[in-house]
């Protein structure tokens, strides 16, 4: 009795350790799923890395996910859209394909493949810091991701690259009459060499990549890009040496995923990831725009400390440019989408 009573208490033991093993296994292998399943490095594509307040946000947004999902996640920026070869307007394509997994990108570099992102680069849309915020945090930049959404890329937050100032190695630029045939280098989309031919110079599209030697070597004479850039890329040290602060437009920047990749994260990291680049965006914006407006102008500043002339325009002044280039905005309104337009001028309106 004692001794069945003994065995049976043994049979018991062991298949509850049994039990235990195999649950313990099952759990083991669903880890070891998970895990596998988890790319051991997830790749962030940006066309500026660091110093940069983009290469610092993406640095930022990568930061925070390994560190909140325990090492799970790993993310890594690749600057220079160096994963598609420096064709920084080909970077949308390829996160949509998969060979990116996550990118913060710019508006302008995207709007090839999403024509909506075109609102941004309308000349004289966005007078201020404020307008930008009304269009990325109201019903016009939900309707954007909904936009980038549909097309296999999950939009989670919102960074921002910012107001484009004009520079040139050759004279100072106050009136669209000293724009004539300068040399401009621009990017990404048509619209900008339709709206440096409305002021009379002669735009040339190329990469960023390809831009910091034609600077050097003076194939062409000017370029436009945030404040940010222009001081952490040294441009007055390849003859920039001419700024004019027009904030013609700004190109706000969008932090994303790729849709399988996405879709593979647990609600859990999803949460981690989309919160991380919230903060991570709003990081950004607030260094780019640091010492550039309101009242601390330290950036504009010590570019004019360091040789740099730098135009700032009247009112009167800026509206020229801004009739100069009125039948750009006219040409690209439908191709934006009339509605678009008119959503984005009413929230700049109610901001
Ligand atoms: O190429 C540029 O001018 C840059 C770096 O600003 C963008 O990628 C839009």
């Amino acid at each position: 009795m004692k001794l069945s009573a003994y065995n049976f208490t043994r049979r018991s033991v062991s298949a509850a350790i049994g039990l235990a093993l195999g649950l313990g296994l099952i759990g083991g292998l669903t880890g070891a799923v998970l895990a596998a399943d988890y790319k051991p490095e997830y790749k962030i594509s940006t066309v500026i890395g660091q110093p940069f307040p983009w290469g610092e946000s993406a640095v930022k947004w990568a930061d925070l996910v390994r560190e909140r999902s325990n090492g799970r996640i790993n993310m890594k920026m690749y600057p220079g859209a160096q994963l598609v070869a420096g064709d920084q307007t080909k970077e949308f394509t390829a996160i949509r394909q998969g060979i990116i997994d996550m990118a913060v990108g710019s508006t302008i570099n995207w709007s090839p493949q999403v024509p909506e992102l075109n609102l941004f680069s309308l000349p004289f849309l966005m007078p201020d810091h404020k307008s930008i915020d009304a269009l990325t945090q109201g019903p016009v930049g939900k309707k954007l991701f909904e936009v980038i959404a549909s097309k296999d890329v999950v939009p989670v937050a919102w960074g921002e690259n910012g107001f484009r100032e004009l520079s040139n190695s050759k004279h100072p630029v106050r009136t669209p009459d000293d724009m004539k045939g300068l040399k401009i280098r621009v990017v990404g989309s048509p619209l900008f060499l339709d709206t440096f031919t409305a002021l009379g110079a002669n735009p040339t599209q190329m990469s960023w990549a390809d831009a910091q030697p034609a600077f050097a070597t003076k194939a062409v004479d000017g370029q436009e890009n945030p404040v940010s850039i222009f001081v952490a890329a040294k441009l007055p040290n390849v003859g920039q040496n001419n700024l004019t602060l027009w904030g013609y437009m700004a190109d706000p920047l969008i932090f994303v995923v790729n849709k399988r990749v996405w879709e593979n994260f647990s609600p859990e990291d999803q949460k981690i990831v989309r919160e991380a680049a919230v903060e991570a965006g709003k990081f950004g914006i607030d260094m780019g725009r640091k010492g550039i407006s309101g009242s601390d102008m330290s950036v504009i500043e010590s570019i004019k400390a360091g040789g740099v002339n730098v135009v700032t325009l009247s009112d009167a002044e800026r509206q020229k440019f801004v009739a100069a280039t009125r039948e750009v905005h006219n040409k690209w309104k439908p191709r934006i989408g009339a509605d678009l337009v008119d959503l984005a001028e009413k929230s700049i309106k109610g901001k």
